[in-house]
């Protein structure tokens, strides 16, 4: 139902340095962030261990476990939140949920290794399907649709046929259309105004525009640091909510909380 979307606070921990200081403190920094989210009111964590922004490089499986998993243990020991494991790679996921995460989102919408869908079918938890145009380190180059809306719903609606027929509950499905990965600014845009077409898909909708690169294109000034897009981010995400998002990927909770609990207040008031 539009109007009552969840708040999925972003937790990253993708520590500059590998010597082992260098991890035990991105822990503990990721670990205190974690719980500053979910006093701010997050419904949902969202732990990642690779960066997926538009250039960045590969990180190992066994990098991303030694990152991730620690850090989701440790949130489990102390908070019963839904955590989920922002990975392309099945057996992160894997080890995430043995860990105590409940949903495995994938902005490669299980096409990254042959066996994601059967993974995701034996893990259970629910499961992010995102679009992604190219992969990571290129996918900005020249991304080019004739008809970005139409494309990606197609996209997304064979990606969820893709995990059902290898035994994923269609109750499990959630659908993201992957703003800023493959996208120019006005692909983005049409993606937001037209969400209501990806929610008629009929899964619960994802929405992430939180601090992302088209803040910047409509606002150059304002929006050239990262924490100078609170207010665009607040703008779209209110924007996807309006035409069906059930779910805010974010990195500013208590911000998000209050813009929804405003406009929430407003739709209940006519
Ligand atoms: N965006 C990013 C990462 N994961 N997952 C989903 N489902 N939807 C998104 O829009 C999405 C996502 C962007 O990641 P990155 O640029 O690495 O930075 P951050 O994690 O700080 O947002």
């Amino acid at each position: 139902m539009p109007g009552s979307a969840k708040v999925m606070g972003i937790v990253n921990v993708t520590p500059d340095s590998f010597s082992d200081g260098g991890r035990f403190l991105d822990h503990e920094a990721a670990l205190i962030h974690a719980r500053r989210l979910i006093a701010e009111g997050a419904d949902i964590l969202d732990i990642g261990a690779e960066s997926t922004r538009p250039g960045s490089e590969p990180v190992s499986a066994e990098d991303e476990i030694a990152r991730a998993v620690p850090l989701i243990a440790a949130i489990r020991a102390e908070s019963p939140i839904a955590i989920s494991i922002d990975t392309m790679k099945p057996q992160v996921a894997r080890a995430a949920v043995e860990a105590g995460a409940n949903i495995w989102n994938d902005v490669a919408a299980l096409r990254y290794a042959p066996d994601g869908p059967q993974v995701a079918a034996e893990l259970g938890c629910d499961l992010v399907l995102m679009h992604m145009r190219g992969e990571p380190r290129t996918m900005q180059a020249d991304p080019q649709y004739d008809d970005v809306v139409a494309e990606v719903c197609e996209f997304l609606a064979e990606r969820a046929q893709a995990a059902m027929a290898a035994g994923v509950a269609r109750e499990k499905i959630w659908l993201d259309p992957g703003v800023g990965f493959g996208k120019r600014p006005e692909h983005n845009l049409a993606l937001i105004a037209r969400l209501d077409a990806v929610a008629a898909l009929g899964y619960p909708v994802l929405l992430g525009v939180s601090r992302k690169r088209f803040i910047a294109a409509l606002d150059p000034s304002g929006g050239a640091a990262l924490d100078g897009r609170l207010a665009g981010s607040l703008a779209a995400a209110l924007a996807g909510v309006e035409r069906g998002a059930g779910v805010l990927r974010v990195h500013d909770v208590a911000e998000t909380v209050q813009a929804l609990k405003i406009w929430e207040a407003v739709a209940a008031a006519r």
